[in-house]
């Protein structure tokens, strides 16, 4: 046996059960935050890709950016499961038509801000199916914690 061959194991033997997806601010980490049993409210504004929690949180700036977009690829190999958000008072897409398609991944929606006055959550939903998630789409609110536990209940249910 070549002696990397160990290195390259260990490497890519650690898992997380999801990773999530989604444009700048539209809640990625108060959502985990939330999750986690935290409070979503200290939540701020990410920087790369952070392995540190119960599911890989990716900054906006990435999903933003095709050219740091390409970096999530590598990090999705690690994750079990796709959660991408959208936010409800944003009208506009983050990623490209059919976008997740290229990933092998199960992969859920999550609708955030539910609780703000514009707030459209069939038009964000309809965002989450063009761009790619064909699964479960939940619709949530970290201030009221509306949809948090019916979340939650599918992650632990899932066969991680
Ligand atoms: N009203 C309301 N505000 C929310 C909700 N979820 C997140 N926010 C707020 O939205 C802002 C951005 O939340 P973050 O969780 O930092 O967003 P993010 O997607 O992780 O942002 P980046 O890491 O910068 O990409 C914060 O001020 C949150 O408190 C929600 O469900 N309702
Ligand atoms: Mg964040």
């Amino acid at each position: 046996m070549f002696p990397f061959q160990n290195n390259m194991e260990a490497d890519t033997s650690q898992t997380w059960p999801f990773m999530i997806f989604g444009g700048k601010s539209s809640g990625k980490t108060a959502l985990l935050f939330a999750l986690e049993g935290k409070n979503p409210l200290t939540a701020v504004a990410s920087t790369g890709i952070d392995y540190s929690g119960w599911g890989i949180d990716t900054s906006g700036e990435y999903c933003e950016s095709g050219r740091l977009r390409r970096e999530l690829v590598s990090a999705a190999l690690k994750a079990k499961l796709l959660i991408v958000v959208q936010d409800a008072t944003n009208p506009h897409p983050v990623f490209p038509p059919h976008y997740f398609l290229m990933y092998p991944h199960p992969k859920i929606g999550v609708v955030t801000k539910i609780d703000l006055p514009g707030a459209d959550p069939q038009h964000a939903s309809g965002l989450l199916r063009s761009a790619g998630v064909d699964g479960e789409i939940f619709y949530v609110s970290v201030l009221s914690g509306e949809g948090i536990s019916d979340l939650r209940d599918f992650l632990l249910k899932q066969n991680f």
